[in-house]
């Protein structure tokens, strides 16, 4: 899909290259709602499917009785774990496969409550929901965990990979002057995605096109042929417009199998939409955990030691882990450390990626430890993490690529007025309301891949820029337009962005905040060709007007070629391509390493995760920051607690699109407020359901939750970090966000609250 309208009212030329506001492409036809989602395209011949969902927590399918909902007006075919789909297993995100293994997605062994059991696909909607109704289930039940907490789920399998220690951390905290011990807790969170999951599946013979919202259309591709033992560009998913990801977008799903599996057994498209119910087990939300921290430091709150000990909960069938101890090696100098993390497996859907994974508990934990540390000490929460800063990476010893934590506190606190601070808790207060000051820092990790990006200049000036990648609402359109636009010096105006297809030049994942800096380097690196080939032409063609010119060096400028000289030669881009009699200038480039040439290493740097590059690959340690600043008015009667007021500066490099990335940043922002106030998934101790499986019950924040949120950049352009020298924005926003919250509480009530979310009970 081509959006066709990048007019930008308010951009003038300067305004669409790198750096500057514009507004989103997308974002018009998102809210006039002529951007056609996934489950609204216009397929001829659909059929519907609906998911049956387990009613038990673990145990066997013993037998499926379809007889009522196949005799149900309108049912067409009902699959159930006895009907072999012929699927195989496909491989892990590394490109992993097991040899051969089948794998159906309707399983006899049950996991979870509301794993998908059976389907039902039928003419209409209505009557393929009827006919679910009617498939008749009958289960043997097992013994079932539900609770992280449960003694009989044990401590867990402890994750070696996760152990990180360096010093004495045990014997220095026991010598410290001052020590804060204490357990953090965050509870099972959803990414409820504005626009739900589902797909609608086609195939022609052994072709397969999927139209399916996705943050990785080659990866999911990748998934889809394996399942079905197809050459890879036999799967086709394509997804121009998606209403939200936060990591649950990212990978095909057991119900993605039915759907596709239902349509070729029927010969006929077929439309599977999760409902907003089954969204909460047909995909992981982020895993409930538990973290104590001891944190041990001499009188004047320097660290000498931190002990951390964290867990999560993961699935019986397949491990996951939210890294409790993710943050916590990075923030702060200690000279002693030992943290370590275990999973624990209990009877959910496997957790997934949920907007900063493993970051945002860890620093839920740290940050609030951070400031018991601060009131045990008597100091000021920000001088505490001043004298405490670290000036190289703790944990790998390397220096950081660039780290403006410092500036971020002092623009932040300057911005927020923290000086102002008084430091006893109940200190503050406007009436009714105590007023509390909080604040916490953040990071997230800069992540590196390999992408590819074709370029074309067109003989009637415009460019297409395209890409395989995606736009989920984060700015991937805008900010491609405005790196091309910069490197062709061509008005963005006349740049067609095409994305979100499989079918085109590969991507990494929209994940990990690392698709901008990977893709702008792809479209960077591609447009300089174009460029440099346009010029070529212009020099050397013997149909060029500028081969009399004598010029040996030519510019390109507001869509023009020109000899560099006052009165030079200088002809548009449509002029030329006249003269010269082409069509078009056509380049495509990729980012890859040397060693992953060849069609082979491509489609693996595409479509899996093995290429990605972790923070500390090269000389230095590579992340965003952030610090947040908080005020809260808790009343005192009630114990409600509302954000009144926002400062968060942040550090991510060099910004490609500020009005883009302050609405990353406060989107958020936003979430954490949510994640510290109102986000619990709660599971019912009987049979491990999710009970507040919709938007009436799992309470995010919204508007009237939102307080003015000032975000400043303190960032400088880290040239390791990208081609542009841009940090990831998508994350960093959400962490430290609800510490900030909990820290800001404290002070407004003296109550420390360390479990999430900070509910008016837990203030009485
Ligand atoms: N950007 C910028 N300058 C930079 C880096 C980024 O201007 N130096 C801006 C750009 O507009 C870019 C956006 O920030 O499109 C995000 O860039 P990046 O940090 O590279 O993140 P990704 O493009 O990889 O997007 C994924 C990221 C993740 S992992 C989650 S989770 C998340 C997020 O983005 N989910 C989102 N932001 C989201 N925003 C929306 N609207 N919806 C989601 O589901
Ligand atoms: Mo983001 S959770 O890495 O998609």
């Amino acid at each position: 899909m081509t959006i066709m309208e990048p007019r930008n009212k308010r951009g003038d030329a300067s305004d669409g290259t790198i750096g500057g506001r514009l507004s989103r492409f997308d974002g018009k036809l998102k809210i006039t709602g002529s951007a056609t989602y996934a489950l609204e395209q216009p397929v001829e011949g659909l059929a519907y499917a609906v998911l049956v969902q387990s009613r038990i927590a673990a145990g066997r399918v013993v037998q499926v009785d379809t007889t009522r909902a196949e005799a149900a007006p309108g049912t067409l075919l009902v699959l159930t774990p006895d009907i072999d789909l012929g699927l195989k297993v496909a491989s892990d995100w590394y490109g992993n496969r097991p040899d051969n293994q089948p794998y159906h997605p309707l399983s006899h062994n049950v996991s979870f409550n509301g794993q998908a059991v059976a389907a039902v696909i039928a003419e209409t909607l209505e009557q393929a929901t009827e006919a679910a109704r009617l498939v008749d289930i009958t289960y043997e039940e097992g013994p079932a965990f539900v609770d992280l907490d449960d003694p009989e789920a044990g401590e867990g399998k402890l994750l070696d990979a996760l152990t990180v220690s360096w010093g004495d951390a045990e014997t220095a905290l026991a010598a410290s002057a001052v020590r804060v011990e204490a357990e953090y807790r965050t509870p099972r969170e959803y990414h409820v995605t504005i626009e739900p999951h589902g797909l609608i599946a086609k195939w022609d013979g052994d072709q397969l096109t999927i139209w399916e919202p996705s943050q990785w259309t080659h990866g999911m591709a990748r998934t889809y042929a394996e399942w079905y033992g197809l050459p890879p560009e036999n799967v086709r998913i394509v997804s121009p417009f998606i209403g939200g990801g936060f990591g649950s977008k990212a990978t095909a799903y057991a119900y993605g199998a039915v759907a596709t599996a239902a349509a070729r057994k029927l010969g006929r498209a077929v439309k599977l939409a999760v409902a907003r119910p089954q969204t909460f087990t047909a995909y992981g939300g982020r895993a409930a955990t538990r973290q104590t921290i001891a944190l041990g430091a001499n009188a004047d709150g320097v660290l000498q030691s931190i002990v951390h000990r964290g867990a999560s909960e993961t699935a019986t069938y397949a491990d996951f882990p939210e890294q409790t101890n993710a943050a916590t090696p990075l923030m702060y100098a200690v000279e002693n450390f030992s943290a370590k993390h275990s999973i624990v497996p209990v009877n959910t859907v496997v957790p997934g990626a949920l907007r900063a994974p493993g970051k945002n508990p860890s620093a839920f934990g740290l940050e609030s430890a951070m400031d018991e540390l601060a009131y045990a000490v008597g100091i000021d929460p920000v001088e505490l993490r001043l004298r405490n800063y670290a000036e190289a990476d703790p944990q790998s010893g390397k220096p950081w690529s660039t780290r403006r934590l410092r500036e971020a506190l002092a623009e932040g606190g300057k911005a927020f007025g923290w000086s102002r601070r008084s430091f006893e808790p109940r200190s503050m207060r406007d009436g009714r309301q105590l007023i509390g000051w909080g604040v916490a820092c953040g990071t997230f990790p800069v992540l590196r891949a390999s992408s590819e990006a074709l370029i074309r200049i067109l003989a009637d000036g415009s460019v297409e820029v395209v890409s395989g990648a995606i736009d989920m609402g984060q700015g991937t359109y805008t900010i491609l337009a405005q790196t091309a636009a910069e490197v062709l010096g061509v008005p963005v105006e006349s740049i067609n962005v095409r994305l979100g297809d499989s079918s085109l030049p590969g991507a990494t994942v929209a994940g990990g905040s690392m698709l901008a800096g990977a893709i702008t380097g792809a479209v960077h690196k591609a447009a300089s060709a174009a460029r440099d080939e346009l010029i070529e032409l212009a020099l050397n063609d013997s149909a060029s007007p500028f081969r009399d010119t004598g010029a040996n060096t030519l510019t390109l400028a507001s869509g023009r070629i020109s000899v560099p000289r006052d009165g030079g030669l200088s002809v548009s881009i449509p002029e030329l391509m006249t003269a010269l009699g082409r069509d078009s200038v056509e380049t495509r480039r990729n980012t890859l390493p040397d060693g992953e040439q060849g069609p082979e290493g491509h489609r693996k740097a595409w479509t899996t995760m093995t290429s990605i590059k972790g923070p500390t690959a090269g000389e230095f340690a590579m992340h965003s920051w952030c610090a947040h600043f908080v005020e809260v008015k808790v009343d005192e009667d009630f114990g409600t607690v509302r954000v009144s007021r926002m400062v968060s500066a942040f550090d991510c490099g060099r910004i490609y699109n500020p009005k883009l990335t302050e609405s990353q940043w406060r989107g958020g922002i936003i979430m954490g407020i949510g994640q510290a106030l109102l986000e619990e998934g709660l599971v019912d101790p009987r049979n491990g359901r999710v009970i507040n499986n919709n938007l009436g019950d799992y309470l995010v924040a919204t508007n009237a939750d939102i307080p003015p949120i000032q975000v400043i950049s303190v960032g400088i352009p880290d040239l390791n970090a990208s081609v542009l020298g841009g940090k990831g924005v998508g994350e960093v926003g959400i962490v430290g966000v609800a510490p900030a919250i909990a820290n800001a509480v404290y002070h407004a009530t003296g109550k420390r609250v360390r479990d999430l979310p900070i509910t008016l009970e837990k203030l009485q």
